[in-house]
């Protein structure tokens, strides 16, 4: 089987806050390969397709709206069961409750008002790392 790929994003607050090195460091030190990178301002034609299967709930438009605040950094990586592996690493989506030791849990800021600023993103499936690596590269 060929080595597995998924999406990590380094959202907006991640990126003004100078978390991408730290980011890309744990990456790197789990032994995940760094495929393709770049940083982009997503279009919110790229954002309604990534996010579509939010489309109608009530966080969507603000987490659109972040997402399309600043700077993104968008990170191919690889590795065995890096889907998966990648999800351990940030933790769970809510930075308040995210195990410490995960990105969410260490660095991501209280949920608050601003539930999306949990830092990152990584595709939670096979077919959502496919789906949105056709997307964003
Ligand atoms: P994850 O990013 O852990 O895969 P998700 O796909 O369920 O989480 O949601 C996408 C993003 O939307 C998430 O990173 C933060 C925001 N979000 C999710 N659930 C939310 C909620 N109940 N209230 C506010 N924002 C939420
Ligand atoms: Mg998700």
């Amino acid at each position: 089987m060929a080595v597995e790929e998924t999406l990590v994003l380094v959202k907006p607050d991640g990126v003004a806050r100078g978390l991408t090195g730290e980011i890309l460091r744990r990456i790197e030190a789990k032994g995940y390969s760094l495929v393709d990178i770049k940083l982009l301002e997503p279009s919110r034609e790229l954002l309604a397709a990534h996010y579509e299967e939010h489309f109608g709930k009530p966080f969507y438009e603000p987490l659109v709206e972040f997402m399309e605040s600043g700077p993104v950094v968008a990170i191919r990586i690889a590795g065995n069961r890096v889907i998966e592996g990648f999800r351990a690493l940030a933790g769970t989506t809510d930075p308040t409750t995210a195990a410490p030791g995960t990105i969410r849990g260490d660095l991501g800021r209280d949920w608050g008002l601003k539930v999306q600023q949990n830092l990152v993103h990584g595709s939670d499936s096979p077919e959502s790392a496919a789906r949105e690596l056709a997307l964003w590269f």
